[in-house]
């Protein structure tokens, strides 16, 4: 595949091969006769560099996606061995990793337990090469709903906006079409109960999960919201509390060891596997008995340095002769882009604007200095003095709009770390005018990142339509 064009030859890192100048071909993308198997390795050696599918592709890639999605049951069922995914979040090099480490999916079982998009900045293509690996493997490589798997949270987070840059608003509207399509939980083994979030206090029959209606968007409350949301309760109140209301997603609960031990002993399971929590080494087992009990409740989370961010590893669970193990992995390296993914004319403003306004200010010094003092003019000396004031004024306020614009500059790769983890990209002005020691402290106190990126934990507040299932 030819790259973009080097007219001048000016590319100052030739090692990497620039990005392909065309979507993938239709002979590639489809080999063989039967037009719905895309050829999944294709995909993502173009995806990884950077390369695009055309619009006409990915649109008949959703609908045959959800073709099959549509015929699976809400509970799909799932022999061992079998690879368990967590998060992943728009980070599709840390996904086309996760592959290459947990096996080739021609040969092995997947389950993906959500969150494939938002927040990361590669959801479509991770949307591409996983639903390109699902229709080759249909039976073996299965995708469950996670709460991020929605309009509300696509909406409120990257995604939607992501897809609206990449294609359109039609190709948003099949994307969620397909999410509405996805199963929501898996059961490995007979063993093994597998969902996204959490359990729920009207789920006492995992069989039961067959009989939500589960084609809508995902509800604010009831089963169906807390497979998607719920979160485990922390260790040492773990046996307090039975279901307690989940304050740090605004909805939901969180669910202690009574709950689900009756869960597990009433379906004959062995524990309960879910994503949704970002880990610290990648996994958390929940053992409520004590440190050398059998965990209630395990969590992957597999998004590596998520956000660029949290320096946590990434890892997948696996299930293979009645045994689980953990296999870990860490982040690789990802093409750079700029934040909201705004382009380097933009990005480079405040240098230019940074010079602009020293130019009018010294021009401005100069004009001060040649003032006439008192006694040269026909002005009264209070007129001249107004005037000092007015002129002092505007040096004071060109030397704070400077100010701004040179911590900007000077610290543009600080602010870019800091843009990302302020919720809307917005950085508050005191800091810019405070310079560098204010913004490096407002990246150095974890405990403060950490409480910004909260609010990201929570369900956006903006009320949809959704129907409330009971079962
Ligand atoms: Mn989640």
């Amino acid at each position: 595949m030819e790259g973009l064009a080097d007219p001048f030859g000016d590319r100052v890192v030739n090692e990497i091969p620039p990005p392909p100048v065309l979507p993938l071909d239709e002979g590639i993308l489809y080999p063989s006769s039967d037009s719905k198997t895309p050829d999944w390795i294709a995909v993502r050696d173009h995806l990884a560099a950077e390369g695009t599918i055309s619009k006409e592709h990915f649109v008949k890639m959703l609908h045959d996606a959800t073709d099959i999605f549509k015929e699976e049951p809400n509970l799909i069922q799932f022999p061992e061995p079998l690879v368990m995914v967590g998060d992943i979040h728009g980070q599709l090099y840390d996904l086309i990793h996760l592959i290459e480490k947990a096996g080739d999916p021609s040969k092995t079982n997947y389950v993906f337990m959500g969150d494939y998009v938002d927040r990361g900045i590669f959801g479509v293509e991770v949307i591409i090469f996983m639903i390109s690996m699902k229709l080759n493997f249909p039976d073996s490589f299965a995708m469950l709903r996670g709460n991020h798997e929605c309009r509300n949270m696509t909406d409120h987070f990257t995604f939607r906006q992501e897809v609206i840059e990449k294609y359109d608003e039609e190709v948003y509207d099949l994307i969620m079409e397909m999410f509405d399509a996805l199963p929501i939980c898996g059961l490995a083994d007979k063993k093994y109960f597998i969902t996204h979030g959490g359990i729920s206090p009207e789920l006492k029959k995992i069989s039961k999960i067959n009989k939500i209606d589960r084609f809508l968007e995902i509800p604010m409350d009831g089963i169906m919201c807390d497979l998607m949301w719920a979160d485990p309760i922390d260790e040492k109140e773990a046996k307090k509390y039975d279901f307690i209301e989940n304050k740090e997603r605004d909805c939901s609960f969180y669910f202690g060891r009574k709950p689900a031990k009756k869960l597990i002993d009433d379906n004959n399971l062995m524990t309960i596997v879910r994503a949704h929590q970002v880990q610290v080494d990648g996994y958390k087992m929940h053992r409520w008995d004590g440190p050398s009990s059998f965990p209630y409740v395990i969590t992957i989370f597999s998004a590596p340095n998520y956000c660029d961010y949290y320096s946590n590893k990434g890892s997948v669970l696996i299930l293979e002769d009645g045994n689980v193990s953990i296999k870990q992995f860490d982040d690789s390296e990802h093409p750079y882009h700029l934040p909201d993914r705004i382009d380097i004319f933009t990005w480079s403003m405040p240098f230019l604007i940074e010079k602009v306004v020293q130019m009018m200010k010294s021009v401005y010094t100069k004009w001060q200095e040649d003032e006439p003092s008192d006694g040269e003019d026909f002005k009264s000396a209070t007129d001249l003095k107004e005037r000092a004031e007015k002129i002092k004024g505007k040096v004071k306020a060109f030397a704070r709009v400077q100010k701004m614009y040179k911590t900007l500059t000077e610290e543009s790769e600080l602010i870019l770390k800091l843009k990302g983890m302020v919720p809307d990209g917005k950085i508050p002005r005191g800091l810019l005018l405070e310079g560098r020691p204010a913004i490096k402290d407002a990246i150095m106190e974890f405990k403060r990142a950490k409480e910004l990126d909260k609010q990201n934990e929570m369900r956006p507040k903006k009320k949809r339509e959704a129907r409330v299932i009971r079962s």
